[in-house]
């Protein structure tokens, strides 16, 4: 998501780090610049023009221009304005509440509830709940197969949903069901239509007044586009909702969808799909999502991702070597293999600082290729290399080259890879500021 606007931002940001100190029309052309960028990236009119206005009006005060580093500190009013339009304060998720907790999906047919269902069933077991996932389209068996096919793949229980009779009255007894067996978590998959229709929003209305859910959350499919966010202003109509699950995060170049959103609706992303895959959600945040979006990385979401997919004690190593500003060689081939183990590189990649950058140029396979080209360099290296790379002298490469088949130039270019990436983590380490400095540094 956002490919094409981080990397229009980082041109507007370039011009801008050129100029010295700002003037009026610098700044006015930046902002032009950022109203096309957002406009682009299939942003909503209004909201281009409201963010476009705040961004303005605030360079133009005392804080840009009379500031020290206009240039950077015009990054950081964009970075604070985006954080605001993605949702502003995060709002942890929290699964918490009288037992069972009870999910309702809504959405679309195709807009990806019952994957997004799964995967949030998946993570609640994760966090040592009891979910249950309920099937409520009666009307397509398929749809229940589906659901009972990824109950079995994950180990999750489904409930046994008749092939007939009223949906409401299916969903009171599923949750009696769950109250009764000690489920604590309940996720209802309901029906969806091609478009929307009134029979489907009395529906929807009906199981929400018989179950009461606590989370009522709209699954939009973030390449849907604008069009998306006028039928989720129906939905919300008659149920109510609480939160959005974007989906299919990772198919969408230009995330006008998630910029528009919170506008548009006034409810807060949540989560958002970024794959196929069960494990592929990730908790929203708007801060975070802001640093990603301006190429600053998002360590915070890429260690929280590796603990749950790698085990606690890799997961910890990673985040020492990477709190502490250790950074060898070592380090650098436990990330390596942490991103062969999890879900795709490319929504890997985009949470390492400057990455963006990088992704502009090269193809997401011929990196992962790369990657195991890169581990078998590292493993050839002796531990004490390892540790101290200064030590990679002209011999010691050429032996390392012959060790695991590769050319010096090979065992160049991972060294020289490396030590950018140190220099990267221990940029971060300074904080936002340091990260912003970054995108002005070079
Ligand atoms: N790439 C990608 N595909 C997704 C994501 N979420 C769902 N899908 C796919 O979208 C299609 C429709 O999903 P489904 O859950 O059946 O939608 P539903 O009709 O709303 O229940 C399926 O092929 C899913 O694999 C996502 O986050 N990323
Ligand atoms: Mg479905």
């Amino acid at each position: 998501m956002f490919e094409a606007l981080t990397g229009r931002l980082r041109e507007t940001f370039r011009t801008l780090r050129g100029r010295g100190k700002l003037s009026e029309n610098h700044i006015q052309e930046a902002v032009r610049e950022i109203r096309m960028a957002l406009l682009s990236a299939d942003v909503h009119i209004e909201v281009v023009r409201q963010f476009t206005a705040q961004v303005a009006e605030r360079a133009r005060g005392e804080e840009c221009l009379n500031s020290f580093s206009p240039a950077e500190q015009f990054s950081k009013i964009v970075y604070e304005e985006l954080t605001t339009v993605l949702g502003g304060e995060a709002q942890a998720f929290s699964w918490a509440g009288k037992p069972p907790v009870v999910f309702l999906g809504l959405g679309l047919q195709g807009s990806g509830k019952t994957t997004s269902l799964a995967k949030l069933a998946l993570a609640a077991h994760r966090e040592k709940r009891r979910p249950l996932l309920v099937p409520l389209d009666l009307a397509r068996p398929a749809a229940i197969e589906q659901l009972n096919s990824l109950g079995r793949q994950l180990s999750l229980d489904v409930y046994p949903t008749p092939s007939t009779g009223k949906p409401a009255q299916i969903a009171k007894d599923a949750v009696d069901h769950a109250a009764k067996f000690g489920f604590d978590t309940v996720f209802l998959d309901t029906a969806g239509r091609l478009a929307i229709d009134d029979d489907l929003m009395t529906e929807l209305k009906q199981i929400a007044d018989a179950v009461k859910p606590q989370h009522r959350f709209l699954v939009i499919d973030a390449m849907a586009g604008q069009t998306g966010l006028s039928t989720a202003k129906r939905f919300d109509e008659a149920t109510d909702i609480t939160g959005v699950v974007l989906s299919k995060a990772d198919g969408d170049a230009r995330g006008g969808v998630a910029l528009s959103i919170r506008h548009q609706l006034g409810k807060p992303i949540c989560f958002i799909g970024t794959g196929e895959k069960p494990a592929d959600l990730e908790a929203f945040y708007p801060d975070r999502m802001a640093s990603r979006i301006l190429d600053m990385g998002d360590l915070a979401s890429l260690v929280e991702r590796a603990q749950g997919l790698v085990s606690e004690d890799e997961a910890r190593e990673a985040a020492k070597g990477l709190s502490s500003g250790q950074f060898s060689l070592n380090e650098f081939r436990k990330q390596l293999r942490m991103m062969k183990k999890l879900g795709s590189m490319e929504s890997m990649l985009k949470m390492v600082p400057g990455a963006g950058r990088m992704m502009d140029k090269v193809n997401v396979n011929d990196i992962e290729k790369d990657l195991r080209v890169k581990e078998s360099i590292i493993d050839s290296m002796t531990e004490a290399e390892r540790q101290n790379p200064k030590l990679l002298n002209g011999s010691r490469r050429k032996r390392i080259a012959l060790g695991c088949g590769r050319q010096v130039s090979d065992v160049n270019r991972l060294i020289k890879e490396f030590e950018t990436m140190q220099v990267a983590f221990k940029r971060m380490r300074g904080g936002k500021m340091q990260a912003l400095k970054q995108l002005f540094g070079r």
